[in-house]
């Protein structure tokens, strides 16, 4: 099958469309894609890429999955959008699928991943007021230091990124940062403030680095949330969907958050679905009228995440995350082992990080995942020295030992090419 077929631009036309029209909020690796089947990913001249990066873990399902792709299509044809003005004939069936799929009372669908949070922290802000009789303004929700959960005004007004948030103020009140992977600063700051609502929480750090917390870390912090009476609010958006091993993260540890955000891979990364699920009696404090979106709860939405999740669970993707996942750390520990430069991989499921012995401030890793690129494969650095891995969970196991050859081919040339 050649599904690569050529595109009408050159690669220098497309990146300079992008470098004159677009706004410069982002800095890609200079790779022009126009195709994606499966794992694989191609440039505009026909140059296959193993995808390592699965659009920031949003493609969990593969490229181009026909199960998905039909569901969309179908969908497309039939009816795309009524608002939320009107019922529509998909909605409802889409809500009892994922309801009964995560186990919770209620969804409330969004569409990205930080509409998602921001309903999560619009609910239990009004949970707190009107069943845990918080003093009005006063709720105050902890978060985790290193925190990366999306880029609206609220949101970075409670990141530490300098990146993230410098010139972006005034912010938004009402938040307190305590150290990730830390009980005690967690249980002394929920202490310490008779009006904490909630713990916001990503179970790995995705933009900080793949940062695995503690084994018990989950359970503890949910323990002190029933303790105090405040929420535990996990933010699996990158985390959720097979992508660690488990179908949610928090699962690794049986925790239940009290409220769950999804997004991402939710819709197998064809469109942008997202959504906040939590019981009755949090769900249900808000009221008609209170919060929404034209685009919510769309029927291509409800379609394609109805399709997205049943992918997940025919094809076992939180198994072969697992098990693929596994074999990427055992094989990136030798590597780690043998190699002067490479210093750690850690990570889960297939949500893994390669640490390059160098600053943050280094070019070190943009440098390797170019080199990557130029071998066949996509990846992303995520500060100067960490490389982040994260395949699409349909990844077998003779293309998961190829891409190792690629990636260790990759990290000898440029050891030979600098020390
Ligand atoms: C970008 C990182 C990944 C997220 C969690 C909410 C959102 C995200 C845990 C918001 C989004 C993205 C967005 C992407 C970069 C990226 C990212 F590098 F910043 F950390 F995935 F690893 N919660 N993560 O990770 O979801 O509104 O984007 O749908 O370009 O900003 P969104």
């Amino acid at each position: 099958m050649d599904i690569a077929t050529k595109s009408t631009i050159t690669k220098e036309q497309a990146i300079a469309l992008e470098n004159k029209y677009g706004a410069h909020n982002y800095h890609p690796l200079p790779v022009v894609l126009t195709k994606g089947k499966g794992v694989y990913l191609w440039d505009v001249d026909g140059k296959k890429y193993y995808d390592f990066l699965s659009a920031y873990s949003a493609v969990n399902q593969g490229h181009g999955h026909p199960k998905i792709v039909d569901a969309l299509k179908e969908q497309a044809e039939r009816l795309a959008l009524t608002s939320r003005a009107f019922y529509n004939d998909k909605l409802g069936e889409y809500e009892k699928f994922a309801t009964e799929y995560f186990s919770y009372d209620k969804l409330l669908p969004m569409n990205t991943g930080a509409e998602a949070v921001e309903t999560a922290i619009k609910l239990s802000r009004k949970w707190a007021y009107e069943k845990k009789g918080i003093p009005e303004n006063q709720a105050n929700i902890i978060v985790a230091k290193g925190n990366f959960h999306g880029r609206t005004t609220t949101i970075i007004s409670f990141s530490n990124d300098p990146e993230a948030r410098d010139n972006f103020g005034p912010y938004t009140p009402g938040f307190t940062k305590i150290p990730y992977n830390d009980l005690q600063a967690l249980e002394e700051a929920v202490k310490s403030n008779p009006n904490t609502i909630g713990f916001l929480v990503e179970p790995i750090q995705g933009e900080a680095g793949v940062m695995v917390p503690d084994e018990g870390y989950l359970k503890g912090a949910k323990e002190i949330c029933e303790k105090y009476g405040c929420l535990f609010i996990a933010d699996e958006v990158q985390t959720g969907i097979a992508r660690t091993g488990k179908l949610l993260a928090v699962d690794h540890e049986n925790v239940r958050p009290d409220i769950l955000i999804l997004g991402k891979a939710l819709s197998g990364g064809v469109y942008p679905v997202s959504a906040v699920l939590a019981d009755d009696d949090i769900m249900l404090t808000i009221k008609p009228g209170q919060h929404g979106s034209t685009f919510g709860g769309n029927p291509i939405a409800a379609n394609v995440a109805i399709a997205a999740l049943t992918v997940v669970k025919e094809e076992n993707l939180a198994e072969n995350a697992n098990k693929m996942g596994k074999i990427f750390r055992e094989e990136m520990q030798k590597v780690v082992d043998s190699s002067k430069f490479v210093k750690k991989v850690r990570g889960k499921g297939l949500l893994n990080a390669v640490i390059i012995d160098d600053t943050e401030e280094s070019d070190t890793a943009w440098n390797i995942c170019l080199k990557l690129a130029e071998n066949g494969l996509l990846a992303k650095p995520t500060h100067g020295n960490i490389i982040r891995f994260a395949p699409p969970l349909v990844i077998n196991e003779d293309q998961m030992r190829e891409a190792l050859d690629i990636i260790r081919k990759s990290i000898k040339e440029y050891e030979q090419e600098n020390l």
